[in-house]
């Protein structure tokens, strides 16, 4: 089975990719994802202007059925990330960028703009974890002012990720925006903002920053995740790709997210426990239940899921 993609004119040898923030925080992280068996590409860790170490740690805790993060966006900082998407790879790479205000956002684009780079951007908007900044995102006349002004310049490809959103109407809203604007993809969901959990023995929370609360992730998010891919896709204009993240595990999550209209799949808590062997095995599950069902090629079924 050929699990081969194109999004905005670039082709991806299989439908899979990283979660932004999981294995691709270094050079050697992101070329572990190139270099791995069945991976479309990588998707760098979401990158500010300037260098940052994080929020204090510890900043990560595996739950029983998924994660709790506050990293608070750690990363080597735009001219890192910046230089290695612009370098030849095996396989396509998305620069994911995140600014902690809205001028980031356009000094990083304009930057990106002026650059040699001509592959796939996206634009976080959805960060849940630093301290005093709000999702983007949630802010529905903010995100419509910043991307009005980033396509008054901005010609390359862009794409933006979002958060889970949780009331239909505000797919309507967030899609009728989206669709004003030549974006080549969203990519949702983003962690399911601000949880917490706490250790019974302790009685304390599990994660340092913010009190204990950061964003779920893993396969407690699925459902909120596969809403958002269906919702999003029955309201976006075709031309507007869809990365599905979110509660991915297994082969059978992979056809579920298909089915909801994903174009491609990835993955951040699974990836992170399980390493990037992982794109393997969805491969060879996703593939058996194609053969089981008699399909073919991913278009037989992507996005027909079906009414009760
Ligand atoms: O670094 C983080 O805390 C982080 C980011 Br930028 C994000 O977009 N999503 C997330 O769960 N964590």
């Amino acid at each position: 089975i050929d699990f081969k993609t194109t999004m905005a004119s670039v082709e991806f040898p299989s439908i899979f990719l990283n979660a932004s923030g999981v294995n691709c925080m270094t050079v050697a992280e992101m070329d572990e994802m190139i270099n791995a068996a069945c991976t479309g590409g990588v998707v760098t860790k979401s990158a500010t202007p300037q260098q940052r170490e994080g929020n204090p740690q510890p900043r990560y805790y595996q739950l029983e059925h998924g994660s709790i993060n506050s990293m608070g966006l750690p990363n080597a900082g735009f001219p890192y990330y910046l230089d290695y998407v612009t370098k030849e790879h095996a396989k396509p790479t998305i620069l994911s960028v995140a600014g902690l205000q809205m001028s980031d956002n356009i000094e990083l684009l304009h930057k990106i703009q002026a650059s040699e780079y001509t592959g796939l951007t996206e634009l976080n908007l959805s960060c849940p974890n630093v301290i005093g900044k709000p999702q983007v995102a949630y802010d529905f006349e903010e995100t419509d002012a910043l991307l009005a002004e980033i396509f008054s310049f901005y010609t390359k490809p862009l794409g933006v990720k979002l958060p889970p959103y949780f009331d239909l109407v505000h797919f309507d809203q967030m899609a009728a925006i989206l669709n004003k604007y030549p974006l080549t993809h969203i990519n949702t969901v983003n962690s399911v903002g601000n949880g917490l959990w706490i250790d019974i023995d302790t009685e304390k929370v599990v994660i340092k920053p913010k009190q204990g609360f950061g964003g779920l992730g893993g396969a407690m998010i699925l459902p909120t995740a596969l809403a958002n891919v269906r919702a999003f896709r029955q309201r976006l204009n075709p031309s507007i790709k869809i990365i599905g993240t979110g509660g991915v595990t297994s082969g059978k999550d992979v056809f579920m997210h298909l089915l909801c209209g994903a174009d491609m799949v990835s993955v951040g808590t699974a990836l992170l426990h399980e390493g990037v062997g992982i794109f393997q095995r969805l491969t060879d599950e996703l593939a058996a239940i194609m053969a089981e069902k008699g399909y073919t090629s991913i278009e037989d079924f992507r996005g027909k899921v079906q009414d009760f």
